[in-house]
């Protein structure tokens, strides 16, 4: 029996060192319960009292050898798929990652929200209109009558005689006075339509942003401080503006108003074409005709009113020279804001 167990012990662990050795395969057929040793112990009743403990001890130490072996065996495979796991799995922290294209606004978008927020931060609501319109309240509320020259300058759109797309974003304003009783403080910004052939400075739909304020004792004092806090806000700390008279229809006094140009300061440069002055909008105290039309009493109320066109900032800001550039969506051009 002794020679037996040597046996075993030296063809197991001869298996077991073999390279392509099967361990699983070899514990079963060694160390399992039908396994060559196990069978050896079986036998171990037919031994004298005096062999048993001699055998016995003999036949743990083999078991214990042929166990420890596979230990072994077993560690040195789990660290050698272990490797091979990590290996295979290596994330190389250093390669550039994908590049998340973040959107953007549009440049007229961005300047819309500018000006909105320098209005809203003077206490102005921002009011929404329709843009196919009665021509009551494109024209006629704004006094502006059937026959009246200014029509001329705005080729209009008509839909039918007396629906049109609007020309400007004032009878948004019409609508809130004939609901809306003083104090009034909005502006409305939107898309406006004009038949004009599109070149570098024209498009048939752009947009404006108009302002109005109603209330008792409102002048014109009034205008040239919020437009002059507008002027400060929109184009820097040292903008100062000017008034020259014109004429509108829906506004008297009226003025065309410029701001001191904010790349030179005034002393004359390309962007002003040498002037020191760029003309940004217009503005001027509400026709009592207007007030009366909707039906706020002129006697009791007055108030300011003003409009621009974003397009013309929008060129001025970012020193764009083709109004068509904000419309082709060349990604090449969109990229830059
Ligand atoms: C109401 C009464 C008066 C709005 C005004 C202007 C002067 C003006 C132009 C700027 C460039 C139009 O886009 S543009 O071509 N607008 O000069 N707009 S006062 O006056 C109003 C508006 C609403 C009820």
């Amino acid at each position: 029996m002794r020679e037996t167990l040597e046996k075993i012990r030296k063809e197991a662990l001869e298996a077991l060192s073999a390279p392509s050795a099967e361990i699983e395969e070899l514990r079963i057929r060694y160390l399992g319960k039908k396994g060559e040793l196990t069978a050896v112990l079986r036998g171990m009743g037919k031994l004298s009292a005096e062999e048993r403990p001699v055998i016995g001890q003999l036949a743990n130490d083999v078991r214990a050898e042929i166990e420890k072996k596979i230990d072994e065996l077993n560690q040195k495979k789990n660290a050698a798929l272990l490797e091979a796991k990590l290996r295979a799995e290596k994330l190389d922290v250093t390669v550039p990652g994908d590049d998340v294209r973040a959107g953007h606004f549009h440049p007229l978008s961005l300047v819309q929200r500018q000006l909105e927020d320098i209005f809203l931060s003077m206490g102005y609501s921002i009011v929404d209109g329709p843009e196919v319109e009665y021509d009551y309240y494109n024209f006629q509320a704004l006094n502006i009558p059937p026959d009246h020259p200014a029509r001329d300058t705005q080729d209009t759109f008509y839909i039918t005689d007396n629906i049109l797309l609007r020309s400007q974003t004032s009878p948004v304003q019409a609508r809130v006075m004939e609901k809306t009783q003083p104090p009034i403080k909005i502006i409305s910004p939107g898309r406006v339509y004009r038949s004009d052939a599109v070149d570098a400075t024209h498009s048939p739909l752009f947009h404006q942003l108009e302002g109005l304020v109603i209330d008792r004792g409102i002048t014109m004092g009034d205008l040239k401080g919020t437009l002059e806090m507008f002027a400060k806000r929109m184009f820097g700390e040292n903008t100062r503006i000017r008034f020259r008279p014109h004429h509108f229809p829906f506004t008297e006094p009226s003025a065309e108003v410029d701001v001191s140009c904010f790349v030179c300061g005034g002393t004359g440069c390309r962007l002003c074409k040498g002037e020191g002055w760029i003309e940004i909008l217009g503005a001027g105290m509400v026709h009592p005709n207007v007030l009366r039309n909707c039906g706020i009493d002129p006697e009791e109320y007055s108030g300011f009113a003003f409009g621009l066109g974003i397009e013309r900032i929008a060129l001025l800001k970012y020193h764009i020279d083709d109004m068509r550039l904000l419309y082709e969506n060349d990604i090449r051009f969109l990229n830059q804001f």
